[in-house]
């Protein structure tokens, strides 16, 4: 399993934040996915052999708004 944040600009209600869980978890290989909207974040935790992070982002896109990967703070 893969876990990785997102930054998604737009996301900024409750409302936006459930439609994009909902859709992300159609993917039976999306294990689950965390929308925090006061920091407009989504945590993705996915299985990477069957799921490109391109669907992740394209997903996102879907309603407009625009996912952008966080590196990992070390
Ligand atoms: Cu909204």
């Amino acid at each position: 399993m893969t876990i990785e944040t997102y930054k998604v600009n737009g996301m900024h209600c409750v409302g936006c934040g459930r439609a994009i869980r909902k859709l992300l978890e159609k993917n039976a290989h999306i294990e689950s996915v965390v929308t925090d909207t006061y920091d407009t974040e989504i945590v993705v935790t996915y299985d990477e052999a069957h799921v490109d992070r391109q669907i992740i982002l394209d997903a996102v896109g879907r309603f407009g708004y625009k996912a952008v990967k966080k590196e990992a703070a070390t």
